[in-house]
């Protein structure tokens, strides 16, 4: 093409060029050019309105998170761009490829406090993987595929491109066919092979061997290859929170999650284990609890893309610096002149049979795996409700907010249907995720059902995003409010921890049915255990937007738990006697 283009109208092509179909954001005066130049392309580009730039970024990383692709969102200058700051930090700590363009004023004014300036590279800098400041028009279509490349590649993540309002204006005839000059910039995918022979070597001399699969699995599509590995081996696999998904959790090798509110056995098992196996997951504190105690008898594998977490917090004795797909198939290669593999099977299988003593052991003492003898409803008869009513459908994905409702989604739920079917804030932990996030899931998966929960706290966070969801004609999503009128797991640490001194947690709501309605979405409440079912069942039947409201027994705890900074192998499973 060797017509001149607005910088505008080369931002829309590039993001054509690189697969782009759905963007959301709001418009405003910075932004505005690249608004009037997304009209002539609304047939490949579609914009989706939101109501908070928040919630275009997380529907974004909703988006990217269910299918791996990359995930825009759109905000103008000023108040448009700081409002997305909490979604880009939140695709940072998850490894989300997440494009975010913003609307810059005139580069005349820069520095000049104009209207609605805000340095929003400054801002996000310790945020996103990379960014930029864009002013001169010539550089948008090169600026925009390497922010692209950038966003998808080696460990995913945020990348801010902000674009000056008269570069937006200017015209130029874009060159697309500039080479990518990151000589800095080189990922690794392969890991390197006499690490890798080691690695296997290190696992054939276990007696307990573990592998932990974390988010790299499921962001590196490498869940068929672990299956592969740990059914080849013996090895019993655990789940990090971002994990869950990477092996179906019915499999003979699934044993669950780990960490503050994983399950007994498992964080037993971390704790005897000889060596540990861990693919893609950065030992983030809430896994490790007491570093200094984490895994004592182990010696560490990391498999990572990026290096830099390697040893960050957890001593590793062989790293490999890596893709998870393109490591674990050659570490299965490695397998396949091994004479002893079958010595590895027995010893996994006894360890295997040990863990499932500890967890037939540990696993029923959990309050939520009988029901009490009350008449209240409690949060897990909802969650059996909807692990039950998932697994007969298929075809779902759920989305969880921040807090009580959140782990119990992790815990309660068997996802048996594969990667990206459970999706949550797990970094950053940012209440107001799942509303906005299901939208992104919904718009990409039209043939599913998007299940959110939430707490009625993170609920009313981004509760507008109801309304987008309308005007979209985006019917297939369903959202869950575990109402516990509090600010549940900050309550929970008041009880245990804090003397039960309930300072900012008690919480009034809105009438959440009226407001359903208000958004034109159908409105459920249960009160009883005797409707879960029921109601679970009439929001499929429902070709349209549910919200159903749970009205849970209110001081209710997750367990098990680890105290923040203590040991895994200490946990509590029930209310400490005072
Ligand atoms: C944006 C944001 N603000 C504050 C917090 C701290 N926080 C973590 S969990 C939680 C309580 C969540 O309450 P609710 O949404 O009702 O869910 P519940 O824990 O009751 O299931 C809070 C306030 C947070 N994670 N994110």
């Amino acid at each position: 093409m060797s017509e001149q283009r607005t910088g505008a109208q080369i931002m829309c092509e590039a993001l054509i060029r690189e697969g782009v179909e759905v963007m959301f954001g709001i418009p405003g005066g910075a932004i505005m050019p690249f608004y009037h130049a997304m009209w002539e392309y609304k047939d490949q580009l579609h914009h989706v309105l939101v109501r908070h730039e928040q919630g275009g970024g997380h529907a974004a990383e909703g988006y990217a998170r269910s299918t791996g692709r990359l995930g825009v969102c759109i905000g103008t200058s000023g108040p448009g761009a700081t409002n997305l700051v909490t979604a880009i930090s939140d695709a940072m700590m998850d490894s989300t490829p997440l494009l975010a363009i913003t609307g810059q004023v005139y580069s005349s004014l820069l520095g000049k406090d104009a209207f609605q300036e805000t340095d929003i590279v400054g801002i996000t800098m310790p945020v996103t993987k990379h960014n930029y400041l864009v002013k001169d028009v010539n550089e948008i279509a090169y600026v925009l595929k390497e922010a692209i490349y950038l966003a998808t590649t080696g460990r995913p993540g945020p990348v801010l491109v902000d674009i000056t309002k008269d570069a937006m204006q200017a015209r130029t005839i874009p060159n697309w066919d500039t080479k990518l000059k990151l000589p800095g910039y080189k990922p690794n995918y392969q890991g390197n092979q006499r690490q890798i022979r080691d690695a296997v070597n290190l696992l054939m001399s276990a007696e307990k061997p573990l592998i932990m699969a974390g988010n790299g699995v499921i962001m590196g599509n490498a869940t068929g290859e672990l299956l592969a590995f740990a059914e080849r081996t013996g090895i019993p696999v655990i789940t990090t929170l971002h994990g869950i998904g990477a092996i179906p959790e019915d499999h003979p090798l699934a044993i669950g999650m780990p960490g503050m509110h994983g399950w007994v056995h498992v964080n037993r098992a971390i704790q005897d284990c000889d060596v540990l196996l861990n693919i893609g997951s950065r030992f983030d504190d809430r896994v490790t609890g007491k570093v200094s105690t984490f895994a004592p008898k182990a010696k560490v594998i990391h498999v990572d893309i990026d290096p830099s977490e390697i040893g960050k917090n957890v001593k590793v004795t062989i790293p490999i610096v890596g893709d998870a797909r393109q490591v674990l198939t050659a570490m299965a290669g490695e397998l396949a002149s091994r004479a002893d593999l079958g010595n590895l099977q027995g010893k996994a299988s006894d360890w295997m049979e040990h863990i499932r003593e500890m967890q037939h052991k540990h696993q029923p003492k959990q309050q939520y795996h009988s029901r009490p003898k009350t008449k209240e409803l409690m949060p897990h008869d909802v969650y059996a409700g909807l692990s039950a009513a998932l697994n007969a459908r298929g075809k779902y994905r759920l989305v969880s907010d921040v807090g009580q409702h959140q782990m119990w989604a992790a815990q309660l739920i068997d996802y048996r249907h594969g990667p990206r079917t459970h999706i949550t804030s797990g970094g950053a932990g940012t209440m107001g995720f799942a509303v906005p996030a299901a939208l992104g899931v919904a718009m990409a998966h039209p043939d599913e059902t998007v299940w959110a929960v939430c707490g009625d706290g993170g609920f009313q966070m981004m509760n507008q995003e109801m309304i987008t969801f309308i005007q979209e004609g985006v019917k297939n999503v369903k959202v869950v409010i575990i109402n516990n009128g509090y600010l549940g797991m900050v309550r929970q640490w008041q009880e245990l921890f804090e003397g039960r001194r309930y300072s900012g947690t008690p919480m009034v709501s809105p009438d959440f049915v009226k407001l359903a309605e208000a958004y034109g979405w159908k409105g459920l409440r249960v009160d009883h255990v005797n409707d879960v079912a029921g109601a679970i069942e009439e929001a499929y039947a429902t070709d349209g937007p549910v919200l159903i409201e749970f009205r849970v027994e209110q001081e209710v705890n997750v367990f098990p738990m680890v105290p923040q900074g203590v040991s895994i192998g200490e946990t509590i499973t029930d209310i400490p006697k005072a």
